[in-house]
């Protein structure tokens, strides 16, 4: 993860010389006055008000309609088969919208609608309604 999260800042400030720490890239790319609407967030000392599953088994998001209040974070769970990413047939969603295979992230929602979502290689899809 290390080489990926370079990837965001600066190629050149990537030496692994152990002295430096860098900023996390999330963290950077969700500085305080950012206007995204759906950001991730980390999942450590929160309680997530909602969560998405998906599982090899699945192919679906369990649930696939969730509900929560704005300012609230899901937190999603994906399988190494599935994903999370933006989906360009709803009526509502956002680029921060999107979790990689195998992984858990929480997503934090700060304005109201109904945001689709939908598995990139097998075109599933889930909703998160923010009230
Ligand atoms: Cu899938």
């Amino acid at each position: 993860m290390r080489s990926l999260a370079c990837a965001f800042v600066l190629l050149a400030a990537c030496s692994d010389d152990g002295g430096t720490t860098l900023p996390d890239a999330a963290a950077t790319i969700d500085a305080p006055g950012s206007t995204a609407t759906v950001m991730e967030v980390s999942c450590t000392g929160i309680t997530p008000a909602a969560m998405v599953v998906t599982t090899d088994a699945s192919f679906s998001y369990m649930p696939a309609a969730t509900t929560i209040s704005v300012g609230q974070v899901v937190r999603f769970t994906t399988s190494t088969s599935h994903n999370v990413a933006p989906n360009p047939s709803a009526a509502k969603t956002d680029p921060g919208l999107a979790v990689g295979f195998n992984k858990t992230a929480c997503l934090k929602f700060t304005a109201t609608g109904t945001f689709g979502f939908f598995c990139m290689p097998h075109g599933f899809v889930g909703t998160v309604t923010v009230n």
